[in-house]
C-alpha cells in the first residue's frame, strides 16, 4: 500500500511557462544522470514505474512534476553529467535548471541522489554549493547501497558525509532492496512540512 494513495503524475515541463503553479510545497530530486533519481522516487511513493526509469543514461530529459497529495509535490529533475548530448541541449538543460531553482518559491528542499560507487562528482559539489548559497536544505541519498558490502557502504557514508556542511543530511539508500525507504520518506515529509 502506498503511503501516498493519491499520488499522480502532473506534467512534464521543457520550459518555465510549463511549470505547475508555484504554490504549496515541493522537493526536487537532483543528481547525475543514471544515479537512480527516478528509482528512488518510485520506492518512496511505492509504485513501480511511477517515475520512468531506464538503463540508458539521460532518460529523464524534462522536469517532471508529481503530486503526492494536495499542496505537496515531488519534482524529478533531468540528470546531469550525461556525456553524449549536444552542446545546445546541454545549454538548454542549464537554462531550464537555473530558471527552476531561481524562481520556485514552493521549493522546500533538494534530494541529491548520488551513486554510492561514484561518490560526489564535481557537478554534485556545484549543486551542493549552490543550495548552500541560497539556503536550500539538502538531503543526500547515497543510493545503490546494495552494490557494496555493508562495511564498504558504511565507509562511503562516512567519507561523503565528512565532505558535507552541517545543513546537509545524508543516508544510505537502495531502490533494489528498499534500504532506507522509511528514513527517506521521513526526511521528505520534514522538508515538505517546513515553512521557508
Ligand atoms: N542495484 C541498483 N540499481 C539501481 C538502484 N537505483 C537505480 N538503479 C538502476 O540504475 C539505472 C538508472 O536508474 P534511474 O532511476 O532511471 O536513474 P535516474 O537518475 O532517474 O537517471 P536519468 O533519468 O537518466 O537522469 C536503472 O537501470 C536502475 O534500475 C539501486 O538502488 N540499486
Ligand atoms: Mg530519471
Amino acid at each position: 500500500m502506498s503511503k501516498y494513495p493519491r499520488a499522480a503524475f502532473i506534467k512534464s515541463a521543457d520550459a518555465p511557462v510549463q511549470f505547475v503553479p508555484d504554490e504549496g510545497a515541493e522537493v526536487a530530486f537532483a543528481g547525475r544522470s543514471n544515479a537512480g533519481k527516478s528509482s528512488a522516487i518510485n520506492v518512496i511513493v511505492n509504485r513501480r514505474q511511477f517515475a520512468r526509469t531506464s538503463r540508458t543514461p539521460g532518460r529523464t530529459r524534462l522536469i517532471n512534476f508529481f503530486s503526492l497529495r494536495d499542496g505537496a509535490r515531488i519534482v524529478d529533475l533531468p540528470g546531469y553529467g550525461f556525456a553524449r548530448v549536444a552542446d545546445s541541449q546541454r545549454e538548454h538543460w542549464a537554462d531550464l535548471m537555473a530558471e527552476y531553482f531561481e524562481t520556485r518559491a514552493s521549493l522546500r528542499g533538494m534530494f541529491l541522489v548520488v551513486d554510492i560507487r561514484r561518490k560526489l562528482t564535481d557537478f554534485d559539489r556545484q549543486m551542493l554549493a549552490f543550495a548552500t548559497s541560497v539556503g536550500l536544505p539538502v538531503h543526500v541519498l547515497l543510493t545503490k547501497a546494495d552494490k557494496l558490502k555493508r562495511g564498504q557502504a558504511a565507509r562511503a557514508l562516512r567519507e561523503v558525509g565528512g565532505e558535507l556542511g552541517d545543513q546537509v543530511t545524508i543516508q544510505l539508500f537502495s531502490a533494489l532492496d528498499r534500504q532506507g525507504e522509511d528514513e527517506a520518506r521521513a526526511r521528505l515529509e520534514e522538508l515538505l512540512e517546513s515553512s521557508e
